[in-house]
C-alpha cells in the first residue's frame, strides 16, 4: 500500500546555527529552539548539545558563546525560513549594533536542502559555516551525512577537512588583491607557519613572461614548469610539519595552470599538462582557500601606487610582474581576466580532487578590513 504523503507543499530540511554569548545562554538557546518547535509549517528534528566555544571575531573581550545546531522540516521558502529567525530572534532581545557583537540569541539558516542562493538579504549555504568549528561541531554531532552543495562534500568532511594535521591555508588572489599582506596578517595573528610564493605568477598573452629574471629562458613552457616546480617546492608532502597552528601560503599553485590555459600557445601543449600533473601530485592542496576579489577601481589604485612608490613600500609588491607589462590599461584587463578564471577554476570546478573543501570569498578592496574578515575566517577553524 502507498500512503499518500501530504503533496500540497514540499517539505525541505534545514540546517539552523545558533549561538548566544550574553544573558541566560542555555535560556535562550532553549526558548529559541522551542519557539521553533510550536511554529506552524516547522518541524524539529534533531537538536545538538550545546557547546562553549571561544568568541571569533567581532570587538575583544566578548564572553564565551554557547553553540548549538538544529535540524529542522519545513514547509517554509528559504526567505520565509529567515526571516522566522529573525522574528525568533527580535522576540529574545537581540540587538544588532556592532558586526559580529555580542548576542543574547544568534540564528542562522545554513543549509536549505541542496539550495544555493545568493541574494542582498540571504546567501545560503552560510558563507563562513566551512571554516567555523563552532558551526560544523555541533553541526556534525545532528547531521554529519547532510551534503555542503557547494563544497559536495558532507558537514562531517568539512569538519575534518580543518581538523587536518596537515592543515594548508591558502590565500588566493591576482597580483594586487593583497594575498601576501593578508597571509601575513593571518600568520601573525594565528602563528601559523607563512610561505610566500617563490616568484611572480606567470601572465598570460603576449606578457607573457617577460623578461622573468628568476626563470631561465627557454620556451615559454619549459619557463612555466621552471615557476611550478618552484611553487611546488615548499608545498612538498614530505617537508610538511604537523604544526598545530598550521601553514599559510599567500598562492596556489593551480593559479599557474589557470594562467596557462588562458595562453593559446601553453594551452595546446600536452607535454606542459603532463608534466604539471606529475609536478603538484607530491604537493600539499589547500584545505582552505581565501579566496580575494578586487574591482577595477582598486586595481587601477593600485598599480598607479606601485609604479610610484616602488623603491619606497613593499606593498603590492607582486605588481612588479605587471610593471613589465605594455599598457597600465592592457594589465589591468589580464588581471581581471585572471581573477574572473581564478574564481571560476575553485568555485566551479567538477573535479573533486583539485577543489579544496573550504573556500571564503572576501572583498578585498579595504585591506584593514579584508584582513579582519581574513583572520576571523581562520581563527574560527580552532
Ligand atoms: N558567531 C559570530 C561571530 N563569532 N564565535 C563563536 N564562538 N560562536 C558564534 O556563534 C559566533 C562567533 C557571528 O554570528
Ligand atoms: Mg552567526
Ligand atoms: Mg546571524
Amino acid at each position: 500500500m502507498v500512503l499518500e504523503s501530504n503533496r500540497s507543499r514540499k517539505t525541505a530540511r534545514c540546517l539552523i546555527g545558533c549561538g548566544a554569548n550574553i544573558g541566560a545562554r542555555r535560556q535562550q538557546l532553549d526558548q529559541a529552539i522551542d519557539m521553533l518547535r510550536f511554529m506552524p509549517g516547522v518541524q524539529i528534528l534533531r537538536v545538538s548539545q550545546f557547546l562553549e566555544t571561544r568568541p571569533v571575531g567581532g570587538p575583544p573581550g566578548q564572553p564565551p558563546y554557547l553553540n548549538a545546531a538544529c535540524l529542522i522540516e519545513t514547509t517554509f521558502e528559504p526567505i520565509e525560513v529567515l526571516d522566522m529567525l529573525l522574528a525568533v530572534e527580535n522576540a529574545l532581545q537581540r540587538s544588532r549594533e556592532t558586526r559580529w557583537g555580542p548576542r543574547t540569541i544568534d540564528l542562522d539558516l545554513l543549509l536549505y536542502e541542496d539550495c544555493v542562493l545568493a541574494t542582498d538579504r540571504l546567501q545560503v549555504p552560510h558563507p563562513r559555516m566551512s571554516t567555523r568549528r563552532f558551526v560544523l561541531e555541533p553541526a556534525a554531532e545532528i547531521a554529519s551525512g547532510l551534503l555542503h552543495p557547494l563544497a559536495q562534500c558532507t558537514i562531517g568532511e568539512l569538519l575534518e577537512n580543518i581538523l587536518e594535521p596537515h592543515l594548508h591555508i591558502a590565500v588566493v588572489g591576482i597580483p594586487g588583491s593583497g594575498a601576501p599582506e593578508i597571509a601575513d596578517a593571518i600568520a601573525d595573528v594565528t602563528l601559523s607557519r607563512l610561505i610566500h610564493s617563490p616568484a611572480p605568477l606567470p601572465l598570460n598573452g603576449s606578457d607573457f613572461l617577460c623578461d622573468n629574471k628568476i626563470s631561465p629562458r627557454g620556451s615559454p613552457t619549459e619557463q612555466l614548469l621552471h615557476v611550478t616546480q618552484e611553487y611546488a617546492t615548499p608545498l612538498l608532502e614530505s617537508q610538511w610539519p604537523n604544526d598545530p597552528h598550521g601553514t599559510v601560503t599567500d598562492y596556489w599553485i593551480e593559479a599557474i595552470r589557470v594562467a596557462a590555459e588562458l595562453n593559446t600557445e601553453i594551452k595546446a601543449s600536452g607535454e606542459f599538462k603532463e608534466a604539471f600533473a606529475s609536478i603538484i601530485q607530491k604537493t600539499v592542496p589547500p584545505h582552505v582557500v581565501l579566496l580575494l576579489n578586487v574591482n577595477r577601481q582598486t586595481l587601477s589604485e593600485r598599480v598607479a601606487y606601485r609604479s610610484h612608490a616602488a623603491q619606497q613600500s613593499d606593498i603590492f609588491s607582486d605588481l612588479v610582474a605587471v610593471q613589465a607589462m605594455t599598457t597600465t590599461d592592457q594589465s589591468i584587463t589580464t588581471l581581471l581576466t585572471l581573477q574572473e578564471h581564478l574564481a571560476e577554476r575553485l568555485l566551479k570546478t567538477q573535479d573533486n580532487r583539485s577543489r579544496p573543501k573550504a573556500i571564503i570569498e572576501i572583498k578585498s578592496d579595504d585591506l584593514g578590513k579584508a584582513a579582519l574578515d581574513a583572520v576571523a575566517a581562520i581563527e574560527g577553524i580552532s
